[in-house]
């Protein structure tokens, strides 16, 4: 039936996608809808009216505009990784879920530009070893690298491990191909370095978690492969040590440090849920574990000498009590891969990705040890991230023994109260995941109003019938 506002019916544009898509790129059956349905986490579950695939740019503009001539709200899919409840529908049954995984494509690697030319449902590690395979390398790496897609990394604008040196994917994308939601493709995808010729809008869909449109095609930037590498896990007593390794690290060795991760010893333990005895593990028991890593792509340079010399000296003034540098790139998998299991290891926990100006951290980390111990005497926090960019993941185990309405009432409090005293520091209540529907409400708290408003007058432009992915990011 086709109602007052909209020229299609709701079947009649269902039954349109089926015939263009095909059955590779139309589901409707439940068992096939049914793994679109529910976010990595296993926590957030909702419900699709249906799921299309698209193998083209083209059909992805028919999917988009068969939609908002019948009202159908999208939902926007990448890898289904996103950790802040966005990745699928909502619990209506209403919704349409847009995956892009079929589009998935590497039109060029460009070894002398060092650019990338990749459709958005490339995979991340796709694109890695695309790049490498013409000794380049593209820097963005996270724990979800073999499954979430580069159009998904670019619309949650995603951190990882690399920021410190290469920046967030923001900085790594040079241009974009968007189907807005009339239909029109807005063809930014240049692989220019310099372009002054106005707004620059590409920045706009990055980070806008599929609010404003959908990415079909990007332009990356690509860098020499930084192969000769040294990496060191070390053990520091308290956290004011993190904040004086830190700077010994840009001090020193600032050109060449890629990553300076923190681990504490509970992340530790939900790394080890995952890899048992393989886990890697100091001769020292300690509060907190500091992962760093330098590389260059000069073949020559001494980078294990320097970085054990310096290690030396932290030694010496007790900034670091205990450590091991990786002799193998067995031993360096084996430190990343620690770090890469604590996502996977720490059980049901509340996620807060929160950051602030680095220097604060050790202040920060007391303070809301302090906070949430008062609300909940005897609580764990799996405390650990991208600490050199003043990124922390402070997961709150969820109490065995708490139903969902503990959840809903007094996770929410310290969920509330930890944004508060993220709000006390100046920081971020979302520093990589982005909002989705979890931080909603800390988004309408914390976020400046005059920032909140003109995000509203945005989406309304660019979207007036409010179908991109309605329910997500703003209130
Ligand atoms: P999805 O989860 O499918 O979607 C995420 C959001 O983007 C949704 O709002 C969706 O609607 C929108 N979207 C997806 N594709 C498009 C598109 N083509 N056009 C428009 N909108 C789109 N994040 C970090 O930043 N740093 C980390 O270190 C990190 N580590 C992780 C480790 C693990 C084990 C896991 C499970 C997740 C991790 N994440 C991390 C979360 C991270 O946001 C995602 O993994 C990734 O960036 C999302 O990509 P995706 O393809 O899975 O997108
Ligand atoms: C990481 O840094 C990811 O490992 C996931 O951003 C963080 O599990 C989390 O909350
Ligand atoms: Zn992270």
């Amino acid at each position: 039936m086709t109602d007052r506002t909209h020229s299609l019916s709701v079947d009649a544009a269902l039954d349109h996608l089926a015939e263009v898509l095909g059955p590779k790129g139309f589901k409707r059956e439940r068992a096939d809808i049914a793994p679109f349905e529910q976010d990595w986490t296993g926590q957030n579950r909702g419900r699709a009216l249906a799921v299309a695939l698209p193998d083209s740019r083209d059909g992805v503009v028919d999917v988009v505009t068969t939609c908002r001539r019948a009202g159908i709200p999208l939902v926007p899919q990448g890898g289904n990784t996103g950790l802040s409840d966005g990745s699928i529908p909502d619990d209506s049954g209403k919704a349409l879920v847009l995956s892009l995984r079929r589009l998935n494509r590497v039109h060029r690697v460009d070894p002398v530009g060092n650019v990338a030319d990749v459709d958005a449902g490339v995979i991340l590690e796709d694109l890695h070893r695309a790049a490498e395979a013409e000794g380049r390398f593209f820097p963005l790496s996270l724990g979800a690298k073999g499954s979430c897609l580069i159009g998904g990394n670019i619309a949650t604008n995603a951190g990882g491990i690399n920021v410190l040196r290469y920046g967030n994917t923001r900085d790594l994308v040079l241009g974009l191909e968007v189907v807005l939601p009339d239909g029109r493709v807005l063809d930014s995808l240049t692989p220019l370095r310099k372009d002054n010729t106005g707004y620059d809008l590409k920045q706009l869909f990055i980070g806008a978690e599929g609010t404003l449109g959908i990415i079909t095609r990007a332009t990356v930037k690509l860098f020499p492969r930084p192969d000769n590498k040294a990496t060191a896990m070390l053990g520091l007593m308290d956290a004011a040590a993190i904040t004086r390794f830190y700077k010994t690290m840009t001090s020193r060795m600032g050109e060449v440090l890629n990553s300076f991760e923190l681990v504490s010893a509970r992340a530790m333990e939900a790394a080890a849920n995952m890899m048992g005895d393989a886990t890697p593990r100091l001769d020292t028991d300690c509060p907190w574990y500091v992962i760093t890593e330098v590389a260059t792509s000069d073949p020559d340079a001494v980078l294990e000498d320097k970085l054990e010399a310096l290690l030396a000296d932290a030694f010496e003034d007790e900034t670091i009590v205990d450590g091991i540098v990786a002799r193998s790139l067995e031993q360096r998998n084996t430190i990343w891969k620690m770090r890469e299991s604590i996502t996977e290891g720490q059980g049901r926990t509340l996620r807060h990705d929160i950051s602030v100006s680095i220097a604060e951290i050790p202040a920060f980390i007391a303070r809301l040890h302090e906070a949430v111990e008062a609300e909940l005497p005897g609580v764990e926090v799996v405390n650990y991230g991208h600490v050199g960019d003043g990124n922390l993941h402070f997961n709150v185990v969820v109490p065995e023994d708490w139903s969902d309405a503990d959840l809903a009432g007094r996770g929410k409090a310290i969920s509330g109260t930890i944004y508060q005293v993220v709000a006390d520091f100046d920081g971020s209540f979302s520093a990589e995941h982005g909002v989705g529907r979890a931080k909603k409400y800390a988004f309408e708290t914390h976020k400046d109003p005059v920032a909140q408003s003109l995000m509203r007058a945005l989406k309304e432009e660019l979207d007036p019938d409010g179908f991109m992915h309605p329910g997500v990011m703003l209130p």
